[in-house]
């Protein structure tokens, strides 16, 4: 059986990363794309000469011809510019967009059967918008923003409870941006939710609340310290777990930005939700229930999503 085939839409930090972490994993053939000159061709010839120590088998190309990524079975996208100090993810929005119509076209025309995964801020509207461009189904389409923000949450929980991340599962849903909502009653430290962690006196309310502000600021807090662009390790191994998901059928539950159309009180768009990932790509959403606050959370964070889908809206008139 001849090996998947991974496209990687976008060979700056993250995609450099993914390159080097789908090999390390054997998960299939890569091939970097980029706009810039030699880039993608630098990193996939310095990552191919790292198999012989590493021990992969994996061919690694670079190219800046759609015609290359021709039937990829995963695209993951990173193309666009990333955040700067002072700069928000909306910031990004209309230079990004542009970057998703060149994406999407050459998806649709090369490789329409793959799986695409966006990462390309701000997140839940360029996912969006790459959907629309592609014209690929809603369900092969998805945004990498939960698996992060989740791994964040449960990376500050375990240094704060003193034990293994393994053991820690979170839940962090709505947009990726200020409003994101990580859930406590649904994060857990050995299937103990975090409110009855805090009643038997392992940590208290308020520093459960400095750990969620500092999941939302997560991403903030790096950039401020690199200075020249955003975090690009764990948002490489969060997609990455996502690809792998798909690629092997593994059915996992992952928080992503997925097309949600009935569940959670939603008709028709992308947002952060609990989904299932396997072979058929989103297969499903997970229809979770919210109490009033958490509701209430969520519903901001929804509509500040709609404000950036909206947004794109008014910047590209073929968008509707
Ligand atoms: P960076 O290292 O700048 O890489 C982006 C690459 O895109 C560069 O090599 C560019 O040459 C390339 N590029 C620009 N325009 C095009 C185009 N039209 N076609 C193909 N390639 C193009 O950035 P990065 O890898 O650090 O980040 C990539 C994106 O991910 C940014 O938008 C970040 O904001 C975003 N990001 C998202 C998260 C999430 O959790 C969602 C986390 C971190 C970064």
């Amino acid at each position: 059986m001849a090996r998947p085939k991974i496209a990687l839409i976008g060979a700056g930090n993250i995609g450099g990363t993914l390159a080097h972490l789908a090999a390390v994993k054997e998960l299939g053939d890569v091939i970097l794309f980029d706009i810039a000159d030699g880039l993608p061709q630098g990193k996939a010839l310095d990552i191919a000469a790292s198999g012989p120590s590493e021990g992969f088998d994996a061919a690694m190309s670079g190219t800046s011809d759609y015609a290359d990524i021709a039937g990829a079975d995963v695209c993951i996208v990173t193309a666009g510019v990333a955040r700067k100090p002072g700069m928000s993810r909306d910031d990004l929005l209309g230079i990004n967009l542009k970057v998703m119509k060149s994406v999407g076209e050459g998806i649709a025309a090369h490789a329409p059967n793959a799986f695409v995964i966006c990462i390309t801020n701000p997140l839940d509207a360029m996912v969006w918008a790459l959907r629309e461009f592609s014209g690929l189904p809603h369900h092969m389409v998805c945004g990498m923003a939960g698996v992060l923000d989740s791994a964040r949450f449960r990376h500050f929980l375990a240094d704060e409870f003193g034990v293994s991340m393994r053991d820690v599962t979170a839940f962090v849903l709505g947009g990726h941006g200020d409003t994101m909502v990580p859930l406590a009653r649904y994060s857990t430290v050995g299937g103990i939710p975090l409110p009855d962690l805090i009643d038997m006196g392992w940590t208290t309310q308020d520093k459960l609340d400095a750990i969620i502000q500092r999941t939302r600021d997560g991403g903030a807090e790096i950039v401020g310290l690199l200075k020249t662009g955003s975090a690009y390790y764990a948002p490489a191994t969060s997609a990455i777990e996502m690809a792998e998901a798909f690629i092997k059928d593994q059915k996992r539950v992952l928080p992503c930005a997925a097309y949600v159309d009935g569940a959670l009180g939603l008709n028709g768009m992308y947002v952060g939700v609990p989904t299932v990932i396997g072979a058929g790509g989103v297969e499903r959403v997970i229809d979770i229930k919210m109490n009033k606050t958490e509701q209430a959370m969520f519903d901001s964070s929804v509509a500040a999503v709609k404000g950036l889908v909206d947004a794109c809206k008014g910047i590209d008139a073929s968008l509707t």
